[in-house]
């Protein structure tokens, strides 16, 4: 049976700089597919294009100006036909009486407002092809609150809720939306982003968890994406074997 995304096709990837983003863009450069990374950081997209061949593209996806750039340089490169919106990311966890206002504005730029122009604009370039996907790198903040993380959470839902709509809105047209929805992935930096460049604190959230890895969750994508026309892959939760939920994990004892 024929597969949405085939070998000879193209797949544009936010956030692509590191983390979860790079390793997608990796993984399927490895799988035989064209990939265009996009990140705002030059320097690192130039290494990954560097090691992988994957064309690049820097752009800010809160600027709208960057996104209609991005259009029309991926149509120079004949369109592409699927969408991985991963580009996100937290900043604080405060409690409600102490969160900054400011950080939730940010989340919701990235995660939400950003998100939707990305998919918004490619959306008229998949039908005009036929068909195609657009994936939604969410998290298990999209289904759940914990202590601290409402402004990440609240963006998480938020952007979950794009891609549950988006699938109501286009059923019957054959464009596939779907969710891959991350548990704890130790990263480079999505710790280290949420606490401000604090090393330490970043590290601990990681202590004994065998946390999931960029490359856990870039085979999840890979996977949904992989799937046969006829599958749509709604959503995969996946954590690491030692957190039942955001707030019930097992660490092992040092
Ligand atoms: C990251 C998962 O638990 O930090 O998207 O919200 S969590």
């Amino acid at each position: 049976m024929s597969t949405s995304v085939s070998p000879q096709k193209r797949v544009l990837v936010t956030g692509a700089s590191s983390g979860i983003g790079a390793a997608t863009v990796r993984r399927l450069v490895a799988d035989g597919l064209s990939v265009l990374a996009v990140a705002r950081r030059a320097d690192r997209l130039a290494e990954l294009a560097a090691d992988t061949g994957a064309d690049i593209f820097v752009a800010d996806i809160t600027s709208q100006d960057d996104v209609d750039a991005l259009v029309a340089f991926a149509e120079t490169l004949g369109g592409v036909d699927a969408v991985v919106n991963n580009a996100g990311g937290a900043f604080g966890q405060e409690p409600i009486d102490q969160t900054d206002p400011e950080n939730w504005r940010r989340m919701y730029e990235v995660n939400v407002l950003g998100t939707l122009r990305v998919t918004q604009a490619f959306l008229p370039m998949l039908r005009a092809r036929g068909g195609g996907d657009i994936l939604f790198v969410t998290s298990t903040a999209s289904i759940m609150a914990y202590e601290g993380g409402a402004g990440y959470t609240g963006a998480k839902h938020a952007e979950k809720m794009i891609a549950r709509t988006l699938r109501l809105e286009l059923v019957g047209e054959p464009i596939r939306v779907l969710e891959v929805a991350p548990g704890m992935v130790h990263t480079a930096e999505f710790s280290l982003t949420r606490f401000a460049g604090d090393q330490d604190r970043a590290d601990s959230v990681y202590d004994g968890m065998d946390p999931l890895v960029d490359e856990d969750v870039a085979d999840a994508i890979a996977w949904s994406l992989s799937r046969p026309a006829n599958v749509n892959i709604d959503t995969i939760v996946l954590r690491p074997t030692r957190q039942a939920s955001n707030y019930k994990t097992a660490p092992k004892k040092s």
